[in-house]
């Protein structure tokens, strides 16, 4: 039998020599994430801020029946087409199939880090409690994953069209520490502040790295959520995006889509409905998230 987990020759020497390295999920980079050819530029510009910041990163994917860490350039354009969102739960049957190509969620991205012991990751958005999730129970497992796997998640708060009241909440209830990077307002994706507080604020990657080794040290195995704002120069109107979000929530409704699919619709309905310009908004949060993870990771090494 293969095995299941694949590291890339420069992710390996990284972990050998316990230099920095940055993971990065693969469905924002897919076409449910951001229209091409966007997802190949953030990818882009995601890696080469990591690189810059003295870290190595780390693409996760599924090729081949395998969990993937640190896709090699040849590959890239399979992972950038794929098609197959695959959240923790699908990684046994995605890797017992065979399945040749699927993008990881922030789910199994951090599940996937923990077997191969990468320690922080940098995402958009994760995913959280939605909107009507006391009569639908759609709660992501982003969540749930978070709380279990000894990993830092830095994303840019939660997907936008999320109850997020209930979504820090529930992070509350499942003992994920999450703290606001130089904010103490938990940030709404394309705007910096959703008007939610976060308990905890921090300014350096030597911070959470403190905290994820006094966590180790107690035996406590969940991860951490770093919640960092979009660029103030990036954001976009709340007014404006709160109007899109209704529309894009609306129109998915009326089409009855429920569970996994409903992400990539409702993200391709908000940058229809902000006439495209939430698509470089999500670039720049993307990019900042991979900066800040960056300071982490070396924080770490
Ligand atoms: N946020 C975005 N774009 C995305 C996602 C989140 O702005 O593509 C993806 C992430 O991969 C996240 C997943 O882990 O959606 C959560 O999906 P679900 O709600 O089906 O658990
Ligand atoms: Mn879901």
């Amino acid at each position: 039998m293969h095995s299941s987990l694949r590291i890339n020759d420069e992710v390996s020497t990284a972990l050998a020599e316990s230099r920095p390295i940055v993971a990065m999920e693969s469905t924002i980079y897919s076409g449910m994430g951001l229209p091409s050819p966007a997802n190949a530029e953030c990818h882009e510009r995601c890696s080469a801020v990591i690189r810059a910041g003295g870290a190595v990163p780390a693409l996760t994917a599924i090729l081949d029946g395998q969990a993937v860490v640190g896709v090699d350039a040849g590959e890239l354009d399979r992972v950038l087409a794929g098609e197959a969102k695959i959240a923790a739960r699908d990684l046994p049957l995605a890797l017992a199939s065979g399945l040749d190509v699927g993008v990881t969620t922030v789910s199994a991205t951090v599940t996937i880090c923990a077997a191969a012991g990468v320690e922080v990751f940098a995402t958009g958005g994760i995913g959280g409690v939605h909107r009507g999730s006391e009569l639908t129970g759609d709660v992501s497992h982003d969540l749930l994953a978070m709380s279990r796997h000894p990993v830092v998640t830095v994303s840019a708060g939660a997907k936008a069209f999320l109850d997020l009241a209930r979504t820090l909440e529930e992070l509350e209830t499942l003992g994920v520490p999450v703290v606001g990077w130089n904010t103490d307002r938990f940030p709404a994706f394309y705007v910096r502040d959703s008007g939610l507080p976060v308990a905890a604020t921090v300014s350096s990657g030597r911070e959470v790295a403190g905290m994820l080794r006094a966590a180790a040290a107690l035996g406590h195995r969940g991860g951490i959520l770093v919640a960092n704002p979009i660029p103030t120069a990036d954001e976009l109107d709340p007014q404006r995006i709160n109007a899109a979000l209704e529309r894009a929530l609306a129109d998915v409704a009326a089409q009855g889509i429920a569970g996994p699919g409903v992400t990539p619709l409702v993200l391709a309905a908000i940058a229809e409905a902000t006439d495209g310009d939430s698509v470089p908004a999500n670039l720049a949060l993307a990019e900042n998230n991979a900066r800040v993870a960056t300071e982490i990771a070396v924080a770490l090494s």
